[in-house]
Parts: C-alpha cells; sequence; structure tokens
C-alpha cells in the first residue's frame, strides 16, 4: 500500500552535509555570480549500493533512459528555481555538485534523500512507475538537503512535518517555476504523474490545495492528511506522521500563496525560503514557531501592512495554528 510503501517509509536523515558544512556558514551568492551546476546521475542497476555508476555527467547528451534523464533534466530545474529565484547556490550555496542514483532497487516504489545524494526507485510497475517521472519529486528530494543544510528540521513531529512540507512547497515551486504558472494555475499536487494507473481516485501522493483528497480507493486506501490543526493526526508511524501532518504547513501555503496572487515563488516562496534561512528557526521548531518567522519575513520583506503580511497570518489562522 501507498503506506507501506511511499508515505510512511522513512529514512533517518542522515547529517553527513550537517558535519561536512557548518550552519549558515554559507558563502552568499553575489549578484552577477556564474551558477555553478554539476550534475551526475548514476545507475544503481536495480542493485542498492550507492552510488553505482556514473550514467551521465554534466553536459552530456541526453541517454535515452527516462529515468536517467528526468533526473537529469529536474536537478536542473530544481537548480535554476533556487539559483534565479533565491539566489542559492545549490543545496549548500557554495556551488554543491548534484549527485542522483536511479535504477534503485527493484520495483522500489519510493524516492529519497539519503544525507548525501538523491535517489530515484523504478517504482513496481503496477501501482507506481518510475520516480522520476514528477519533477515536484525530484525537487522535494533536493530540498531535503536544503533543508537540512539551513534548518536541520528534526524527521519527528511538528519539526519533521515542517521539513516535508518545505520539500512539498519548493518540489511545487520547481514545476510550477518549470510551467511557467501561476499560482491560480497550478495543480498543487505532489506525484501526480507517478501513478501506473491514474484515475480519478488516483490523483498524486499529496494535495497541497486539498489536503486529504489526492487518493481513495481500495487498494490504496484514503488520503490521511489533514487540512487543519484541528485533525492533527497523532501517530507512532511514519516518525509521528511527517508525511500525513504536512499538509496542514502546506495548505498554509497554498493559501498564502494564492491569497497573493501571482507566480507563487515570487513572494510566498521568497517569505518561506528566508523563514528558512532565519537563524531563529531551530531543529525541534513547531508549526506555530514557523508560523511566526514567515510572518517576520514577510514584514521584512513587505512591510507589516502589507497584502503579503496579511495574507500569511491568513493563512496560518485559516489552518488553525495561529
Ligand atoms: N520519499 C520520501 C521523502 O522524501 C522518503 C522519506 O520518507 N524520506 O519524504
Ligand atoms: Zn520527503
Amino acid at each position: 500500500t501507498l503506506s507501506a510503501d511511499f508515505s510512511f517509509r522513512t529514512f533517518r536523515a542522515t547529517s553527513a552535509i550537517a558535519q561536512a558544512t557548518a550552519p549558515r556558514a554559507r558563502i552568499a551568492v553575489m549578484p552577477g555570480t556564474e551558477p555553478v551546476l554539476k550534475r551526475t546521475i548514476y545507475t544503481a542497476k536495480n542493485k542498492q549500493t550507492l552510488p553505482g555508476d556514473v550514467v551521465r555527467a554534466e553536459g552530456a547528451a541526453a541517454t535515452g533512459d527516462a529515468a536517467v534523464d528526468e533526473a537529469y533534466d529536474g536537478l536542473g530545474a530544481t537548480y535554476d528555481l533556487f539559483f534565479k529565484e533565491f539566489n542559492r547556490n545549490s543545496i549548500d550555496d557554495a556551488g554543491m555538485p548534484l549527485h542522483a542514483t536511479v535504477h534503485y532497487g527493484k520495483d522500489y516504489d519510493n524516492a529519497f534523500w539519503n544525507g548525501s545524494q538523491m535517489v530515484f526507485g523504478d517504482g513496481d510497475q503496477t501501482l507506481f512507475k518510475r520516480f522520476t517521472a514528477s519533477l515536484d519529486v525530484i525537487g522535494h528530494e533536493l530540498t531535503h538537503g536544503v533543508t537540512e543544510v539551513e534548518a536541520a528540521l528534526a524527521y519527528q513531529g511538528q519539526s519533521g512535518a515542517l521539513n516535508e512540507s518545505m520539500s512539498d512547497v519548493f518540489g511545487s515551486l520547481v514545476k510550477q517555476y518549470k510551467l511557467g504558472q501561476s499560482a491560480d494555475q497550478a495543480d498543487w499536487l505532489i506525484g501526480a504523474d507517478l501513478f501506473a494507473e491514474p484515475g480519478p481516485t488516483r490523483l498524486a501522493l499529496r494535495s497541497m490545495k486539498a489536503p486529504g483528497t489526492a487518493y481513495d480507493d481500495p487498494v490504496l486506501g484514503k488520503d490521511p492528511q489533514p487540512a487543519h490543526m484541528k485533525d492533527y493526526v497523532h501517530t507512532v508511524e511514519d516518525n509521528g506522521g511527517v508525511h500525513i501532518n504536512s499538509g496542514i504547513p502546506n495548505k498554509a501555503f497554498y493559501l498564502a500563496a494564492s491569497a497573493i496572487g501571482g507566480n507563487a515563488w515570487d513572494d510566498a516562496g521568497r517569505i518561506w525560503y528566508e523563514a528558512l534561512l532565519d537563524a531563529r528557526l531551530k531543529p525541534n521548531a513547531t508549526f506555530k514557531q514557523f508560523a511566526k518567522l514567515t510572518q517576520a519575513s514577510a514584514d521584512k520583506l513587505h512591510g507589516a501592512d502589507s497584502t503579503q503580511s496579511k495574507a500569511v497570518t491568513q493563512a496560518w489562522k485559516d489552518v488553525g495554528v495561529l
């Protein structure tokens, strides 16, 4: 099921980067700085040894292997959003090379960030196809690296759900940016292209616009995501429901971005990004603490009386966090 395979699978976020990189001791991208995009795609040849064999290095032509080429292009699109819109030079903001392995394991129904690189399974071809098929999923996994560097949000309970939400927010923004969609044009779905047999009861893995409605059928069960604090799910599974309760901050981002209007990466994305970089954001942060940092960042960027600040506050109130 989805819970056994995707949603609830837990990977202990190792802290290779956190150890190798002093948090926030970043080399800021100066205006006019050249981007440093260095991608390497590997194949695990359906085994589980990482990283596997190099199949496409930076600058090499497309291979014809969809998983390889989607990973290469998806890392590029994610790098582009962070560089062009947020002045961020890769995961560590210091030009860190991007490594991704595809064809990981056999019938592997998931994708993950292992603390050093991204990893994508082929899916079992019955429930899921390859996990590179949705650009937002590639953006989701790379964003786990950014979050680890900037805030090291502990992968448990509310801080873990914030970690997950950050990945959904920027993963969705990567797709919107690539497609040139405004907030009202976007589908706000995560993983809409992963199902082997999609349909009205299998829209995606998650919906940021309407958490809890991404799927509902006999095989998958019902999408368990809440959209409001009154429905917060207390569970020991999934590290305290990190992929479940992320519906609440996801919906807050959707509401804020939609109220502000235009391209979600311009204002709402920038506000969330600055909150993620705020030194006051601690590894065990709660939803409410993060909400206050987005208010602070909206006030700083746009002024306390701005439509942006008001939209951010209203969004968090609407999901019961403030
Ligand atoms: N695909 C999942 C995710 O990136 C794997 C995990 O639970 N870490 O969130
Ligand atoms: Zn995740």
